[in-house]
């Protein structure tokens, strides 16, 4: 069985990060460990969250991990509590990552052009490095934007979407996953480019007309946790944006449902655990 860790905040309630990642990582059959960045009541999207920043935490968990012999077969990061947090998972890729090690960075920050609250373009700046350091990145728009110092466009088109493409295969990750992209009416897409392969490749699904919190965190965990099951990117990408339309189809049916208590992905797991 595949070790992996995954670095991410816990938001106690709202259905997004860890709370997300580590269900559906161990559906998909990894043995998974974890770094909370920070806790937040709820996530950033709910008014009046609390918030613990638990980087002072993370260089012992890293030592007392490396004392005892711990190793990992991949790792990968996503909301990250502080710009120093930034520093200290360059420190862990260097002690935990290496030849044969999978590393995947969601840069998350972001969406509809908009930071996140606690973020901002020197972070941004901060996290293409660690993007450099990746072999899958897999940001939105908003984020591919925001690690490039591209400004954001609403009406992103084809011509746009394929600059920024090769902006960010310029950061220096073997795998660009680009997702959310909207130039076909009543489609969303997902491209990604395969640096070993020289391949770009384009998936659209059927776009649903609500949002919900939580999807990206979803789409991180299931591609990393397929690329770890050994599928290769398009499959990985396939699997993944397929998982997401379905937990949105199954939660949309829920009419009194607030998009930022997320989705019930739960329901969707027999699916997944099947085309894995
Ligand atoms: O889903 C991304 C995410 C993760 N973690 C926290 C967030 C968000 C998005 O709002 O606030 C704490």
């Amino acid at each position: 069985m595949k070790k992996v860790l995954t670095v991410q905040d816990i938001s106690c309630v709202g259905k997004v990060s860890l709370t997300v990642a580590l269900p559906i990582l161990s559906a998909m059959g990894m043995s998974t460990s974890v770094i909370p960045t920070a806790v937040l009541s709820m996530h950033t999207g709910f008014s009046g969250y609390t918030f613990c920043d638990l980087s002072s935490q993370i260089r012992a968990i890293m030592a007392h991990w490396k004392d005892r012999g711990v190793v990992f077969d991949g790792i990968y990061t996503g909301f990250l509590g502080s710009a120093a947090q930034i520093e200290i998972m360059g420190e862990l890729f260097a002690s935990f990552g290496g030849a044969g090690k999978t590393i995947l960075v969601d840069p998350c920050m972001g969406d509809n052009g908009v930071f996140y609250p606690g973020f901002n373009e020197d972070f941004a700046r901060m996290m293409a490095l660690l993007c450099a350091q990746a072999d899958v990145i897999t940001p939105n728009i908003t984020e591919a934007c925001a690690i490039t110092g591209v400004p954001y466009r609403e009406d992103a088109d084809k011509d746009f979407i394929m600059d920024l493409l090769a902006r960010l295969r310029e950061l220096g990750a073997r795998q660009v996953i680009l997702k959310g992209i909207g130039y076909i009416a009543d489609q969303c897409g997902v491209f990604s480019y395969d640096a070993r392969t020289g391949r770009t490749n384009e998936y659209f699904h059927e776009l649903l007309p609500v949002k919900f919190n939580g999807t990206g965190d979803i789409f991180a965990a299931v591609a990393f946790g397929a690329i770890m099951r050994g599928k290769s990117l398009e499959t990985a990408v396939r699997i993944a944006a397929d998982f997401v339309v379905s937990t949105i189809k199954e939660t949309m049916s829920d009419d009194e449902r607030n998009g930022y208590e997320g989705v019930d992905f739960e329901a969707i797991i027999p699916e997944l655990v099947r085309k894995i």
